[in-house]
């Protein structure tokens, strides 16, 4: 397989590096001694396959710049940061990270709600900054039995869902269509979603339907004792209208994992005691992030010996 040209877009892991050094013939574009575009032009020939992560992706000059280019397998589930108009029109296959970060992605989702409702970071500063000897603390909301909405209710959405009902949550729904084989109440509006739900949680992919789908309407649905978590992508979300929402305190809180312009999210939000921040952190964990890694590795060797790829997007 040492024949295969593989571009990796950044150091997303090492082991994922070594695996690939391992097995072919790798070129680290952030290890360019030129400008990354230089870099791209010298070795256009030879790369073949890229691989990224929702980071960084694969846009049009990237994939234009790689005439070889056979495959992208990308670190992730998601794939919006990949042109797959231009993968398919040049027959370049793509594939993704699918079912093994779903748990780690939907415990992360309950650890964003708990830790929203109940104060966790606020009350972890708290002790370490010695006020506990000395002050009382707010009281908290209680999220065993608050009405949770999901966006998207795929693979993700379904793992967040069976959590909450261990909450005793009353669970309902928001999706392209009604999924014919679920219990859990489905409206056919994002803002009666936001309207009925105490929580409401983005796990949805971003794509051009999507894009601020929760803008203002759906923010003040939600409104003043409403908690947002956004587990999907920043865009699903007007950021500007949030900001002010939980700045004017028309949104009662916000649990956000990722952002429109990662990784610098907005500054305004940094004071704020009901918000809690992550970096995109979804997925990341040692033990999810060796199978995704490998399941990476196994499409590109499946791309190799021309057998039918494990999780092909295009
Ligand atoms: C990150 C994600 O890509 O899978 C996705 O689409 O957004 C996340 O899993 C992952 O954390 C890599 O850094």
């Amino acid at each position: 397989m040492g024949t295969l040209g593989v571009l990796m877009t950044f150091p997303m892991l090492p082991y994922l590096e070594e695996e690939l050094a391992k097995r072919f013939n790798l070129f680290r574009l952030w290890q360019s001694p030129t400008t990354k575009q230089e870099f791209l032009r010298q070795n256009s020939h030879s790369i073949r396959a890229v691989v990224t992560s929702s980071r960084v992706g694969a846009g049009s000059d990237m994939i234009e710049g790689l005439p070889k280019l056979e495959i992208v397998s990308t670190f992730s589930v998601g794939f919006d940061s990949i042109d797959l108009r231009k993968c398919r029109e040049r027959g370049i296959r793509v594939t993704n990270t699918p079912d093994v970060l779903t748990d780690d992605v939907a415990d992360l989702a309950i650890g964003l709600i708990l830790s929203t409702l109940r104060r966790i970071c606020v009350l972890d500063r708290y002790v370490r900054s010695g006020f506990w000897k000395t002050g009382h603390s707010e009281l908290a909301s209680k999220f065993s039995g608050k009405s949770v909405g999901i966006v998207g209710l795929g693979r993700i959405g379904s793992a967040i869902a069976k959590r909450a009902e261990a909450f005793s949550c009353p669970i309902s729904y928001f999706s392209r269509s009604e999924k014919p084989n679920s219990k859990y109440k489905y409206y056919p509006s994002i803002i009666e979603l936001a309207a009925n739900s105490q929580v409401l949680v983005i796990a949805c992919s971003l794509t051009e339907e999507t894009r601020h789908i929760v803008n203002r309407e759906v923010i003040e649905a939600l409104g003043p004792k409403g908690v947002l978590v956004n587990i999907g992508r920043g865009p699903i979300v007007d950021e500007p209208e949030l900001v002010s929402a939980l700045l004017e305190g028309r949104l009662g809180g916000a649990g956000l994992d990722v952002f429109d312009n990662e990784p610098e999210p907005p500054k305004q939000l940094f004071g704020l005691d009901n918000v809690v921040l992550l970096p995109h952190i979804g997925s990341e964990t040692h033990e999810t992030c060796k199978v995704m890694a490998d399941l990476v590795i196994r499409n590109l060797e499946a791309h190799v010996l021309n057998k039918p790829l494990l999780t092909p997007v295009v």
